[in-house]
């Protein structure tokens, strides 16, 4: 896929940064990735924000540079440290250094914080704020979770617990300012799109044909699912990035090595391999198609900022205690819906995330599209009033241990 050139873009930009001012707040973000993209792609779209739209001065220490690399092309995973969109990008090690603690301390998803940097934070006289960012989850005891304090045992240090979420009692999800702008921009512009499917060697799919964007784990329904998409109506063009439910679309169509840029079709279906693309290019992915899979944690909050219908695919755990996040997730986002949308929902996300009977399912949820569509643009018009960025730094001026900072709200 063609690159568009968000580094240029980015250089280029009226500097709103601040984080050479002695004023800038000064933030540490750790991050441990443990397998997949959404460790590091919460840390990596959390550092750019506070860096880029609030002029903190973001250190985000990382222990697996490729993964980084992913997100966002430019980074070299060879340097120990770097500057990356407005980002200081440290190479977390096991050793290691003596640093100046920053004032607000991010430890992602309870990633453990080196020994050493936790009794530099003890030793500071104005002790940092320290956050633990925790996973999303729409289950209710997160209201009675998110903001808890939680006192180190043997040092005058505090941790809080801040837990994204979608209801105003949680810390809100991560929303760019201009996102939703980009998005309405992108949807009302032929232009875009047509640069957009150029950029993946394709000419606008002809009116009628349904958009699907496919980014998920192995997943031993897809077969069933490509089968009602090939013996439909309705032409199906299915976009798949490159990743781990990508080798069972390859086998469907009996290729044993697919790979970006290949191309298959069956009966009504096409589909196409996309590469895995930078972190802000994705985005456009979800807004041209018009029905989106996704998974794990960021994709499922893209999806819901594209404002389409969409699938989520569940990051799986042990003793199945995902399907119970699942089942809270689909309660508050199926509550405002019809009985038969919200039946068509439901009926494809347990089929998808239970590998069983997913192309049986899927009739019933094209036939609801229509109100899916409006219930989505509702939805994420709802969720952007709870932005965790900024609910982050007023949680830190509110626990009160932090000098004043200018939060910009535009
Ligand atoms: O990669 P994931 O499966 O991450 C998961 C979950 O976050 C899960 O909760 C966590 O416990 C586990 O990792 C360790 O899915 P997720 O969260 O959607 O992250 C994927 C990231 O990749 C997201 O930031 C979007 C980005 N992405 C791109 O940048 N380019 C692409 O082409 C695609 C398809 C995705």
């Amino acid at each position: 896929m063609r690159r568009l050139g968000y580094a240029r873009r980015w250089a280029a930009m009226k500097p709103l940064n601040q984080a050479d001012s002695p004023a800038a707040l000064r933030c540490d973000i750790f991050c441990n990735v443990v397998d997949n993209y959404g460790d590091i792609g919460v840390c990596w779209r959390l550092a750019r924000q506070l860096a880029n739209e609030q002029g903190v001065a973001v250190r985000l220490w990382v222990d697996d540079l490729n993964s980084l690399a992913k997100l966002c092309p430019e980074t070299d995973a060879t340097l120990e440290s770097q500057h990356c969109r407005g980002v200081e990008v440290c190479l977390w090690r096991k050793e290691f250094p003596e640093v100046q603690p920053a004032e607000l301390v991010i430890e992602a998803f309870a990633c453990k914080l080196p020994q050493g940097y936790i009794e530099a934070m003890a030793a500071q006289e104005q002790k940092p704020v320290w956050v633990n960012l925790e996973y999303l989850s729409a289950e209710d005891w997160v209201h009675g979770c998110h903001g808890l304090p939680s006192p180190h045992p043997g040092l005058p240090l505090t941790k809080y617990f801040f837990f994204p979420g979608f209801t105003s009692q949680t810390g809100g999800l991560l929303l760019e300012r201009d996102l939703l702008a980009r998005r309405d921009a992108f949807q009302n512009d032929a232009a875009q799109q047509r640069a957009f499917w150029h950029s993946i060697g394709m000419e606008i799919p002809k009116a009628g044909t349904l958009k699907i964007s496919l980014f998920g784990y192995e997943n031993a329904a897809l077969a069933g699912l490509f089968d009602a998409w090939a013996n439909g109506t309705q032409a199906v063009l299915c976009l798949v990035p490159e990743g781990r439910i990508l080798p069972q679309a390859g086998q469907y169509f009996g290729d044993a090595a697919p790979c970006a840029g290949k191309a298959y079709s069956r009966g009504n279906l096409q589909v196409r391999v996309l590469p895995f693309v930078e972190q802000e290019r994705y985005d456009e992915l979800l807004w041209a198609c018009d029905v989106n899979f996704v998974r794990g944690e960021d994709s499922c909050v893209r999806a819901q900022w594209a404002a389409k219908p969409f699938i989520w695919q569940i990051y799986p755990q042990h003793d199945a205690v995902h399907l119970n996040k699942l089942q809270a997730f689909l309660e508050l986002y199926n509550a405002p819906l019809s009985p038969p949308a919200s039946g068509a929902v439901q009926g494809l996300w347990q089929a998808w995330n239970r590998e069983n009977g997913a192309g049986q399912m899927w009739p019933a949820f094209v036939a609801v599209r229509g109100g899916l569509d409006r219930h989505a643009q509702h939805w994420a018009r709802q969720l952007a009033e709870n932005n965790l960025a900024l609910n982050l730094l007023d949680f830190c001026q509110k626990i009160g241990r932090m000098r004043a900072f200018k939060i910009d709200r535009q």
